[in-house]
């Protein structure tokens, strides 16, 4: 097993990275496949089977594993099977010319068939499995914007060569606004031959979201199938997704991703019960399925995999069903954040995201996007990200301002816009709590809702921080007192029931008002350690300090000393460390 790093989808600057385990494939026996005889093969835009009469039968049958019989035009083709390319090192300068046009190997891709054979990496008993025959059909949408030439071709065939004819509705490229040429004319020329394919194209940049409405919009399909414009999908893929569908149309299935070398253009398999979580602030990621859940359900490799967030790339959901559910907030820009968005709309108000290790699809993961943003990219995600909050967490989006993004919270800094129709919806839908999402769907998520509470024990006095008659003073500490007990909160306010702690700058004294997460003069660092540390107001010039005022029992703001011990302060707990 090797590492495949892959920058998450952090956007707060600190560069953390999820990293997704990998295993390259060997050559299959496929290497070997002889043509098939005519009889077994199904061509690509024969819808010949719909008509036949085991098609209308009512019942199952094996799930299509299409090219599987054929064998691939140019066996010997660099690339062919999803083998990794090693080109000699002097083709280092044309890679790296052509890296940043897809910041991938460009270069590579170009010389690789765009039908090429990849290999079969499913789960033994997928092969076997039973579909039924009156599966809904699926239009499969593909939004891009200046995609390579060769991975929008792969993609585009991966979908012709190996989904059933007759549950493939069409494909949908959306164009949202490429500036390249050779997606232009050369795109509809290309695609031309394939009935099945229809281009839009927007006449502005939308960003992914919205681009994925409008192919939504003119989709005809029982199901709307999305992918990523730079993808592979493998043998067997669709049928499982439909099959879900087909069963409760309330499910939404993703396909398990693999991982496209953005390098060797390999294709590698992914490890077993993988699943979508995200972290705090909202950063998506990938971890095991814990084993107790796979012990408790006695999960095969093959079953589904309930995911708390999708990807967001890569799903099949019904389009009446997305329909229902408000599709997207069509207010998030560009990229990012939509998946939390999906992710808590389906769980929350009544559906559930699946993995399906049956259906797989590979996918070039890439350490930056190749394309511009129209605004500043880090602002476009949070901002994106607090829509999410503001309608789907509840009092924990406090613990999302509370992990970098305190500084959205201030209006003047950021305008996130109008979320009447958002909120009105999850109304509307009658959509449970965030609690109750992370309590039945998410229950190993941390989610604290403050970071230290109790009793503030001063180190100098070696008394407790005490509320008495709407003004601070001290007493001797005791747990049972009630006015003792204070919360350390995510908006790093020190607060006792709605009322926080406030310097009051000009008479260096300390008050108490009600707490506002928008006011940042209410906000004081504070290390959560098991040691008494200072407690500095954030928005004070000159470091000021809450501090106690050794000889009298009263509490104010005095310059920041680190030695000095009026000036430690400790929760009983510390939640968060
Ligand atoms: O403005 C844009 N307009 C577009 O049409 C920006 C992008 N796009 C297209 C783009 O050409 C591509 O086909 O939208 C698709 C997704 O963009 P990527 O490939 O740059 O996104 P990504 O793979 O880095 O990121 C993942 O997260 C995104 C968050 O908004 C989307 O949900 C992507 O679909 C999603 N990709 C996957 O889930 C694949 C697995 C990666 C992971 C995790
Ligand atoms: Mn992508």
């Amino acid at each position: 097993t090797t590492t495949h790093q892959r920058p998450s989808k952090n956007e707060n600057g600190k560069d953390e990275i999820f990293q997704r385990e990998v295993n390259q494939v060997r050559m299959t026996e496929r290497t070997n496949l002889k043509a098939p005889k005519e009889s077994s093969n199904i061509r690509v835009g024969d819808d010949s089977r719909r008509n036949s009469s085991a098609a209308r039968k009512p019942g199952v049958h094996k799930v299509l594993s299409l090219d599987m019989t054929q064998a691939p035009r140019d066996p010997r083709a660099i690339g062919q099977f999803g083998q990794p390319v090693d080109l000699p090192r002097s083709h280092d300068a044309d890679v790296r010319k052509r890296w940043d046009e897809g910041q991938f190997n460009v270069y590579l891709s170009d010389q690789i068939p765009v039908d090429r054979a990849i290999p079969d990496t499913r789960p033994e008993t997928c092969s076997k499995s039973l579909v039924h025959d009156d599966l809904p059909s699926a239009s499969v949408i593909f939004c891009f914007v200046d995609e390579v030439w060769s991975t929008l071709l792969r993609s585009v065939h991966s979908v012709l060569n190996r989904s059933p004819p007759h549950l493939l509705k069409e494909i949908i490229l959306v164009d949202d606004f490429s500036t390249r040429d050779y997606l232009k004319e050369p795109l509809d020329q290309y695609m031309s031959q394939f009935p099945k394919v229809r281009i839009i194209r927007l006449k502005e940049r939308q960003g992914l979201i919205r681009a994925r409405l409008a192919g939504a919009a003119v989709a005809k399909g029982d199901v709307l199938t999305f992918l990523d414009s730079h993808v592979e999908c493998n043998v067997g893929w669709l049928e499982p997704l439909l099959e879900r569908i087909y069963l409760d149309r309330k499910k939404v299935p993703c396909p398990v991703i693999e991982v496209i070398s953005d390098k060797d253009m390999s294709y590698m398999l992914v490890d077993n019960f993988q699943r979508g979580i995200f972290k705090w602030p909202l950063v998506f990621g990938w971890s095991s399925v814990p084993d107790d859940v796979i012990k408790k359900n006695n999960l095969t490799v093959s079953d589904p995999i309930r995911c708390p967030v999708m990807a967001g790339g890569l799903f099949s959901i019904d389009k009446n069903y997305f329909y229902e559910l408000g599709s997207y907030d069509p207010g998030l820009d560009v990229w990012g954040g939509e998946n939390m968005e999906i992710s808590f709309k389906i769980w929350m108000c009544g559906g559930e995201i699946e993995i399906i290790p049956c259906s797989r699809v590979g996918h070039i993961f890439r350490g930056q996007n190749p394309y511009k943003f129209p605004k500043d990219r880090q602002k476009t995600v949070e901002r994106n990200l607090a829509r999410v909050a503001e309608v789907w967490l509840d009092e924990y989006k406090d613990l999302f301002y509370g992990h970098g993004y305190h500084h959205l919270l201030d209006k003047k800094v950021i305008d996130i816009g109008n979320l009447t129709e958002q909120i009105e919806l999850r109304k509307r839908l009658q959509c449970k709590s965030f609690k109750w999402y992370l309590e039945n769907v998410y229950p190993d998520m941390d989610a604290p809702l403050v970071k230290a509470e109790g009793l503030v024990f001063n180190r100098g006095l070696r008394k407790c921080l005490t509320l008495q008659k709407g003004s601070l003073s001290f007493d001797i500490c005791d747990l049972n007192k009630q006015n003792q007990h204070f919360n350390y909160t995510w908006m790093r306010h020190i607060q006792q029931q709605g009322l926080c702690v406030a310097p009051q700058v000009r008479k260096n004294g300390i008050v108490m008002t009600s707490c506002d997460n928008t006011k940042p003069e209410l906000r004081w660092f504070h290390k959560n350690s098991n040691s008494a540390e200072n407690l500095i107001a954030e928005l004070v010039p000159n470091r000021m300090c809450l501090e106690a005022e050794p000889r009298g029992d009263l509490v104010r703001l005095g310059p920041c000393e680190p030695s000095s011990i009026f000036q430690k302060w400790q929760f009983t707990h510390y939640i968060v460390k």
